[in-house]
């Protein structure tokens, strides 16, 4: 595995390349264009610029987190294909600049959900968390203006104020679309991509949905095993592959971790892991990396991605907000930077005890 940071570039994040750096054993970042809206081709010198910044600061690009599917592809409206063609020429663009791993999910209207962004845990420190009766208690419209307060002045990766403005419109976009008709429609988009990803050789790994289960009647597909399962073989292709994101199958106590990565081998292309725990069932918080700060056994996740021969980019997933820092929520230096030594040292230890 290649240990890696998500970046969100210079204008965006407060975490340095300078620092990432420092960070033991990281070596490449894990970035993205965020100025760029979804539907959009990027532009070549965009890429050209972020890789040059990047390998300025010693470092290389792992792989994108994301270049996001627009709302068009996901519904299955009659102008997708012209979003389509966009996406794959930004594949080939990343492909040529030599990026050869593309993280992205299929969750309509909200990308991860969370109902606080700083609850404080027993040692004063604050994490992102999830309580099904808050979801229950909102409408979806004042999803965002209940978190916005807690942002620390920074705009959250599927958060953006414009595309929350259009919350209602965008339900409404969405009647029509259940979880079959979104398996279609992802089946529909990766068809279509898979001849730009097996030509440039490009590595396609989903993101889970978050929470994995339904949200505000929403479909979410991206949730288990068995529908993960399906979703490979409906596109049989090894560049069809997924992020295996601990934190995010994890909400749902009934998905196996373990046993989910070794039914995926060959099709993990980048994995994100992080710890979460649960005060019940439908209410959790996101702990520190360390097994015992929460619910889930790091080393078994640990070692099953080892077992299967996991080569990808990893990368902690949010970390705790602790010593003062102010950052986006879940994305500050210092917890990220002890769960990359902590993820490093059970790596080392699988390794050497083998
Ligand atoms: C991320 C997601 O912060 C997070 O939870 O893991 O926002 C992820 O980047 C996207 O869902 C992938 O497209
Ligand atoms: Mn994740």
């Amino acid at each position: 595995m290649q240990m890696t940071l998500r970046w969100y570039g210079s204008k965006h994040d407060t975490v340095t390349l300078e620092q990432i750096r420092q960070i033991p054993g990281v070596k490449a970042v894990i970035t993205t264009l965020y100025d760029t809206v979804p539907g959009e081709a990027w532009k070549l010198e965009d890429i050209r610029a972020l890789k040059k910044e990047v390998e300025a600061a010693g470092l290389t690009i792992a792989g994108i987190e994301s270049v996001n599917i627009h709302d068009a592809i996901k519904i299955g409206t009659p102008d997708r294909d012209k979003y389509i063609d966009n996406y794959i020429t930004t594949l080939e663009r990343l492909g040529q600049e030599d990026i050869h791993m593309v993280c992205y999910n299929f969750m309509p209207v909200f990308d991860w959900t969370r109902t606080e962004l700083a609850r404080k845990r027993p040692d004063g420190s604050t994490v992102l968390a999830y309580t099904q009766e808050a979801v229950d208690a909102l409408v979806p419209e004042k999803m965002f203006e209940s978190i916005a307060g807690d942002t620390n002045g920074t705009v959250m990766p599927g958060w953006e104020p414009e595309r929350m403005a259009k919350v209602k419109e965008l339900f409404e976009a969405y009647k029509d679309v259940d979880d079959e008709k979104l398996f279609e429609n992802l089946k529909y988009f990766l068809e279509r991509i898979m001849p730009t990803c097996d030509k440039y050789n490009i590595n396609m790994a989903i993101h889970p949905d978050d929470p994995a289960w339904s949200v505000f009647g929403l479909p979410r597909i991206i949730i288990n095993k068995k529908n993960i399962l399906r979703m490979m073989e409906m596109v049989d292709n090894p560049h069809n592959g997924v992020t295996f994101c601990s934190g995010s199958y994890g909400t749902n106590l009934e998905n196996d971790l373990p046993d989910m990565i070794r039914s995926l081998k060959g099709r993990i292309h980048f994995a994100h892991v992080r710890n979460l725990k649960f005060n019940s069932p439908t209410d959790f918080e996101e702990a520190a990396h360390l097994s015992s700060d929460g619910s889930f056994d790091m080393y078994e996740i640990m070692k099953a991605l080892y077992e299967i021969g996991f080569d990808g980019p990893i990368r902690p997933d949010h970390g705790r907000m602790i010593w003062g820092e102010k950052a986006m929520p879940g994305y500050g230096l210092y917890d990220r930077a002890l769960g990359a030594a902590y993820l490093n040292g059970l790596w080392e230890a699988i390794d050497k005890s083998k």
